[in-house]
């Protein structure tokens, strides 16, 4: 197993990190909160935004006051830091019938909007020209996510050879444009016909979820150093057994018990697909792989700090949350209540720790709620929020930085960050107060390699459909027309220089 050390420590002069918070936890139910949030406040209706030429040095650049520094700036990020976009196969790439969001899509109710992601931005189709922007944007990194679903659309179907031709094809696009992939195995999509028979409930399902894994590994490997295994276990989890808003829906008293066993699932895989991916690099020659997870994270402070109940609360939000899956690969161990704490896996199966992160909860005590382990979430009230209600608060991803690097001590790529703002009013802003949190850890002795934004295009949204626009590009669905946004200009500025313009 790879041992991966901290390379720095936090300066002592760093801002103090939270308290760890150990106890156990439960989950928040912030995106079903979000998706209330939505339905009382609507995104914009989808409308072509027009390519601006603004950019921080133009006030035209909404969000973002301030001018660039003097070109002769000392940067604020190295030369090799990774500036990167995210995005997942069911938000953007469309054409996929075979998957179970697009079974969820059909049925009523499910979807804010009514839509599907039947055809999503038709980046399957367009990934060319997408790339183009990326490049002309100056980065340098790109993530984003196969689903199984397209490539073994039929229970115990062959794998479809095409499908893969198009996955090299698009990394070799990538390839030719200097633009590092960092590939997700799952976003959470699985084929329609696995969910039927249990999905990640049933470790016995996990052999043709290996299989899956192994057909693109061994298929793209040589385009490929960087991959993601699960893209928020946790999340998906909840949203998916617990919440009851996305595919199977399930809830209740067994659909507790299921969330718990799709984790223990979850991490069961990552750690054989650790040792897959590493074999397969290793025998085929491909380079050394980086293998990680990305990990969903928020702050979770209580609402009263005095009292012991809304602490105890936000401890146990904070561990279900934010530790533990990360703790169960870092130690190798399936951890309460995933297992017994048994030993499974050598420690720290994994090579860099990919965060995920974009607000944060107010929790408190709710006799009511035993469901959630007693406890409530809510958005801080009165404070700055995006068109999902979500709380806007850059120092959390320091605070969480922080965090991460003094637990596990491993270099961290920021895998998302980003915010649903559909008039681009503060995008620029968030983007600018979230990398001078990052450059502030990194200070403190934080190794951080790479930033994708969330998102490159605005995107089928889950649940939300496409009410929420997180995109540097809007598009505009009707017609497919991409525009590169004014935030979307300030990332490439910021990008090609290293240099954070002052707010
Ligand atoms: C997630 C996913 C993305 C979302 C993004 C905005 O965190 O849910 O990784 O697919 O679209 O986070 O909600």
């Amino acid at each position: 197993m790879a041992k991966k050390s901290a390379k720095k420590t936090v300066k002592k002069t760093a801002k103090a990190a939270p308290k760890s918070k150990s106890k156990l936890k439960s989950k928040s139910n912030s995106k079903a909160k979000s998706a209330t949030a939505a339905k009382s406040k609507p995104a914009a209706k989808s409308k072509t935004q027009t390519a601006s030429k603004a950019s921080p040095a133009n006030p035209r650049a909404r969000g973002v006051s301030a001018k660039p520094r003097a070109s002769s700036a000392p940067r604020d990020f190295p030369r090799d830091f990774l500036w990167g976009t995210a995005t997942a196969a069911t938000q953007v790439d469309g054409g996929d019938t075979a998957s179970d969001w697009s079974h969820f899509c059909r049925q009523r109710g499910r979807i804010l909007d009514g839509s599907t992601s039947d055809t999503a931005c038709d980046h399957w189709n367009r990934y060319e020209a997408d790339f183009g922007i990326m490049k002309s944007m100056g980065l340098n990194a790109h993530r984003f996510g196969v689903d199984w679903s397209r490539f073994q659309p039929e229970a115990g179907g062959e794998f479809d050879p095409e499908a893969l031709d198009h996955l090299r094809a698009r990394l070799s696009s990538l390839k030719r444009k200097n633009i590092r992939p960092l590939l997700t195995l799952h976003h959470f999509a699985v084929p329609q016909w696995w969910l039927a028979k249990g999905g990640f409930t049933r470790e016995a399902n996990l052999g043709e979820f290996y299989a899956f894994a192994r057909f693109i590994v061994e298929g793209v490997g040589d385009l490929v150093e960087d991959y993601i295994t699960f893209n928020e276990p946790n999340i998906y989890a909840l949203m998916s057994y617990l919440l009851g808003a996305w595919p199977p829906a399930r809830k209740g008293m067994s659909g507790y018990v299921d969330h718990i066993k799709v984790q223990r699932s979850m991490v069961l895989a990552h750690f054989t697909l650790y040792d897959m991916i590493r074999e397969i690099h290793g025998r085929k020659n491909f380079k050394t792989p980086r293998i990680s997870i990305s990990k969903h994270m928020r702050i979770m402070d209580p609402r009263n700090p005095e009292s012991r109940l809304d602490v105890d609360r936000a401890n146990v939000a904070d561990y279900r949350m934010n530790r533990l899956v990360p703790d169960a690969i870092h130690s190798g161990r399936l951890l309460e209540p995933l297992g017994n704490g048994e030993q499974i896996h050598d420690p720290e199966a994994w090579d860099f720790y990919g965060l995920n992160y974009y607000t944060r909860d107010i929790v408190s005590f709710a006799l009511l709620k035993p469901q959630t382990l007693f406890i409530n979430t809510e958005v801080r009230p009165g404070c700055e929020t995006n068109d999902l209600g979500w709380e806007i608060y850059p120092e959390g991803l320091e605070r969480l930085l922080l965090d991460v690097h003094a637990r596990y001590g491993l270099p961290i790529q920021i895998t998302e960050n980003g915010t649903a703002d559909a008039a681009d009013a503060f995008r620029g802003k968030y983007m600018i107060d979230h990398l001078a949190a990052v450059k502030r850890a990194m200070d403190a002795g934080v190794q951080v390699d790479a930033y994708y934004h969330w998102s490159f295009l605005d995107n089928f949204e889950w649940a939300e459909g496409y009410t929420a626009r997180f995109g540097l590009v809007g598009v505009d669905y009707e017609t497919q027309q991409r525009s590169l946004r004014p935030a979307g200009e300030l990332y490439g500025q910021i990008a090609r220089t290293g240099i954070l313009p002052a707010v």
